[in-house]
């Protein structure tokens, strides 16, 4: 793990000091007195000056990267999901203590101010926050690497519930000051869109007919323990015109976008969709646009410490994809050596295989993006020749050295044929790539022998599994201080920076005295999350219940319908036996559904008409409750997670690549209920069979139920229980005034049930009998808890990165100066 010669001495700085530094940022920098200064007015000062100290080591180590000429890898994603960022920085720093303590002598209370800052949601889900975690590692690993994206004006949407539905409202985030952001104003680069091509002899002469200029705005990411800082450079379009709010808020949240999609809107707004895909203009002005500007930026930096030399940026520069998203970046180095540079189109190509390294996050195959071939000629004319011709070159060695076979070739063309023609962007990413990589081994091998079957023919050695992985310092630090505060003090503080440590709390397995004190923290944990419910929902729920949780995007593979029928066959079990010792329940979902994914957002519809009968239904005395907690987001996220105890990963088997939120809820203490699917697989064989909840059917079986012709309706007519809820859900049981609310659901269950709820139905209603059992227990439980989170120490975003370091970006941790 980390060099010890990296270990950062926190700076000598007393709260005087500190309690200084604010109030001269909040004088001198936003210019307000104490007196007048409200709680935004100090959250600000605060940033500042921690922002000062966290400046410092980062201007640091980008001169030591420039005088030692690393090589260094640009990582390229559309969505970052940072999250909140002072408590993460004021904890790296070593200065959260002292800080607490000045504003207090200022009479201000930290806690106050934290909940001001801003949780800009510049990410849909686990994409997006898996950058945001591996921009944590590559700071606090000393990797030479930097971040680019969009700095969306608007975010993903703030979801709120009226009456029972999802109500999406925009986030205009930047609105209230983005204290973090450097503007780097002498960082400005034209980006341009359509126009024709010509010929001069051999040479590709492109005429763009509109032109946008990107300006670059730099966030700093702290590392912990370490002077090291990595930069997230996010691109805005410069236009000047102003955008029409009122036409956004009138109603169809997306569309309002769509009609202004001219180019002034390319960083306006987030697409607020996850895995679906949708082939909109503006969205492929917006990819090209991250990648244009930034590559004009890359390659203006490498020139400048390498004396103007281009011919050896393959040794100097990795790029990243995360996702296709990105995958512009391919034609686009080709553009920017064959038409600019003037390097020849084979030695272009070769560099560009050196550098461009994709990793493909999901095997749902309209996530897969492709565009029509009209809409890029209109856009990026240049570009699609370039496709056409990497694809010219890559077909005929197809040909030459795998397979004449006609249907092949047509399956690996990078050119879709049919109605209409396609650029398959996924394609594009392996062709161009020396490294394609899934995120967890079963998503890894599944890629292989599925979406990417023939081209792992072609390039077998392209292919490799590198696991995702968390930040252990939001993700506990953060969130959960109290365990953080347990673990310092049972196995030192090391385990922050190399979480196999964790490993060191096996010793205390079994010991009393320990696990005590682990359910002590989960009780606080889970009083803290009581006390926003009530707060933000008012709706009491029971700390002494077992909090059960499922919080991520809503879509019909994770499953969240599975849940719903269990609860309600729970809830039909607890009502017709009311006498039985039953366990307390709190069932807890939360998640947004994309603005046009109708049955998405009726799931979250169903959910909270459930939710209205059962917490209602005083015959339970309490003992069952559902919570939907609305805008689900980093921030909140911090506070349901490490109140949870049961973790529910419950996709199809073969659906979640990996899923990331089940290794924040076991480090956090919550044993898992899951299927064996994407990184739950893993984790099963860390934690070891007792210390989770593993049902369902098997990938190979989901197949074959598949082949063998799905019929749900059997396993309907079969399971009294899972028939009843059906029918409740159907008849309108819980939408008295609108019985037909769910009717299209229901028969879309009952006939296709394509991600086999039912058939996984009784397998997992009886693996939650027993959690019941297991909970009665608590010294069991939480002994689990504690077996489980001592054997987690593999799922730190650092062993992750370190991974990604060595075998693909070939880059090293380097060695700070002090
Ligand atoms: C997600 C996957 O759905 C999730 O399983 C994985 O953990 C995460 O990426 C990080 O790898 N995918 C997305 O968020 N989005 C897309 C387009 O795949």
């Amino acid at each position: 793990m980390l060099d010890k010669d990296f270990i950062y001495e926190s700076p000598k700085l007393t709260v005087e000091a500190l309690k200084q530094a604010i109030v001269s940022k909040l004088v001198f920098d936003i210019g307000r007195s104490a007196q007048e200064a409200t709680t935004r007015d100090w959250l600000n000062a605060t940033v500042y000056a921690v922002r000062d100290f966290v400046a410092e080591g980062w201007i640091q180590t980008v001169n030591q990267f420039r005088e030692e000429k690393t090589r260094r890898v640009y990582y390229l994603s559309m969505e970052f999901l940072m999250g909140r960022v002072l408590s993460n920085a004021m904890l790296s720093e070593g200065v959260y203590d002292t800080a607490k303590q000045a504003l207090s002598e200022l009479g201000l209370v930290l806690e106050d101010i934290l909940e001001k800052e801003a949780d800009p949601g510049l990410g849909n889900g686990g994409l997006g926050r898996l950058a945001a975690c591996f921009m944590d590692s590559i700071a606090t690993c000393n990797l030479p690497g930097m971040g680019y994206g969009i700095r969306y004006e608007y975010g993903m949407f703030k979801q709120t519930i009226e009456d029972g539905s999802q109500v999406e409202k925009p986030d205009a985030w930047i609105a209230k000051g983005a204290p973090w952001e450097f503007t780097r104003a002498s960082k400005r680069y034209r980006v341009r869109f359509g126009g024709n091509l010509h010929f001069e002899g051999e040479k590709c002469i492109w005429t763009p007919s509109e032109e946008i200029t990107a300006l670059a705005y730099d966030n700093i990411v702290p590392g912990y323990e370490t002077k090291s800082a990595a930069t997230l450079r996010l691109w805005t379009a410069n236009a000047g015109d102003i955008f029409n709010l009122a036409n956004f808020n009138k109603g169809d949240y997306f569309g309002a976008i769509e009609e202004r999609s001219s180019i002034e809107n390319v960083s306006r707004v987030l697409y607020p969709d996850d895995s679906t895909w949708a082939g909109r203009e503006l969205r492929l002005r917006q990819e090209y646009f991250l990648v244009s500007a930034s590559l004009q930026d890359i390659i203006k930096r490498h020139k400048k410490f390498h004396g103007g030399k281009i011919a050896n940026l393959a040794d100097k520069v990795a790029i990243h994809l995360n996702d296709t998203h990105p995958a512009l970046a391919i034609p686009e180095l080709m553009h920017i050596l064959v038409d600019q540079e003037g390097i020849s189109w084979k030695k272009a190509w070769d560099m560009t295989r050196r550098i461009f390294s994709y990793t493909c996050h999901t095997l749902m195959s309209e996530a897969l993006e492709t565009w029509p071939i009209e809409l890029m000629a209109k856009v990026l004319p240049r570009h699609l020749q370039m496709i056409y011709e990497i694809n010219a070159e890559f077909l005929e060695y197809v040909r030459t050295y795998v397979s004449a076979d006609v249907d092949f070739i047509r399956r690996v063309s990078l050119i879709e044929e049919g109605n209409q023609r396609k650029v398959r962007m996924g394609w594009l990413s392996v062709v161009g790539s020396h490294k394609v990589n899934g995120v967890a081994e079963i998503h890894s091998d599944l890629m292989v022998s599925s979406t990417f079957a023939d081209f792992a023919k072609i390039y077998p050695e392209r292919f490799t599994n590198v696991t995702n992985g968390v930040t252990p310092r939001r993700w506990i630090g953060v969130a959960n201080p109290k365990l953080a505060a347990l673990f310092d003090k049972y196995i030192g503080t090391e385990w922050r920076k190399d979480l196999s440590q964790l490993s060191l709390l096996k010793p205390y397995i079994g010991k009393p005295e320990i696990i005590g004190e682990l359910a002590k923290i989960k009780f606080a944990n889970k009083k803290r999350l009581a006390r926003y419910v009530k707060n933000t929902l008012d709706i009491e729920i029971n700390p002494n219940a077992i909090f059960d949780v499922q919080v991520k995007r809503i879509h019909e593979y994770k499953r969240q319908i599975l849940n719903v029928l269990q609860i309600i066959s729970r809830y039909n079990q607890m009502i017709a036996n009311p006498e039985k010792n039953w366990q307390s329940r709190v069932f807890i979902l939360a998640g947004k559904a994309a603005s046009a994914y109708y049955t998405a957002k009726q799931t979250i519809r169903l959910i909270n008409d459930i939710a209205e009968v059962i917490n209602n239904d005083e015959r339970l005395k309490g003992r069952l409750k559902v919570v939907f907690i609305p805008n689900y987001s980093v921030s909140i996220a911090e506070i349901i997670i490490p109140a949870a105890d049961i973790s529910e990963q419950i996709s199809l088997a073969g659906t979640e690549a990996s899923g990331t939120s089940n290794m924040k809820f076991a480090l956090n203490g919550a044993l898992t209920l899951g299927t064996l699917d994407g990184a739950n697989v893993e984790i099963l064989e860390n934690v070891g069979e007792d210390n989770i909840f593993i049902f369902g059917n098997t990938v190979e079986q989901v197949e074959e139920l598949r082949r063998n012709g799905y019929s749900p309706v059997t396993f309907y007519q079969q399971d009294e229980e899972l028939r009843q809820a059906v029918d409740q859900i159907a008849l309108g049981h819980f939408s008295p005034k609108e019985p037909t609310r769910y009717q299209g659901l229901i028969d879309s269950l009952r006939n296709y049930d394509y991600y086999q709820s039912f058939a996984d139905f009784r397998s997992y209603a009886d693996m939650q009998a027993k959690v019941d059992e297991k909970y009665q227990d608590q010294a069991a439980w939480f002994n689990s808890t504690l077996e489980n989170i001592a054997n987690m120490g593999f799922f730190s975003s650092d062993r992750t990165i370190l991974e990604y370091a060595e075998r693909i970006w070939k880059i090293k941790p380097l060695k700070l100066e002090n």
